[in-house]
């Protein structure tokens, strides 16, 4: 009884070593989507229109002739220059999050759009 108690005990902690890295919230923190985002007049194509949420990282690239941005779920890139690239790191809860150019006109234009955080 004590020998099988002992072998219990022991694959308790075998198992428990095996999930360790998995649960750990380190691990978890360190996963982000990277979204790539085509800026040009006046459109924005996006790698990638469905996300898991948590840190998504959009890598802009202005392949227009105007200066551009890029904003969504509050925060907002620099202007980004005519053929110049940048990046914006948000944090996106669940759900449908729309995205725009801040420049004048140019959401209206069509500089807008959504994208879903699974
Ligand atoms: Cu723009």
């Amino acid at each position: 009884m004590k020998a099988r108690s002992l072998t219990l005990a022991l694959v308790a902690v075998v198992v428990a070593l095996l999930y360790a890295p998995i649960a750990s919230p380190k691990a978890n923190s360190q996963q982000s989507t990277t979204v790539t985002v085509t800026m040009k007049e006046f459109k924005f194509t996006l790698s990638k229109k469905i996300v898991p949420h948590g840190t998504v990282v959009f890598k802009l690239v202005n392949k227009g002739a105007l200066s551009h941005d890029f904003k969504i779920a509050g925060k907002k890139s620099k202007l980004i220059g005519k053929g110049k690239t940048g990046m914006l790191t948000v944090t996106l809860t669940k759900g449908t999050k729309a995205y725009l150019c801040t420049v004048p006109g140019h959401a209206a234009a069509g500089m807008k759009g959504t994208i879903k955080a699974t």
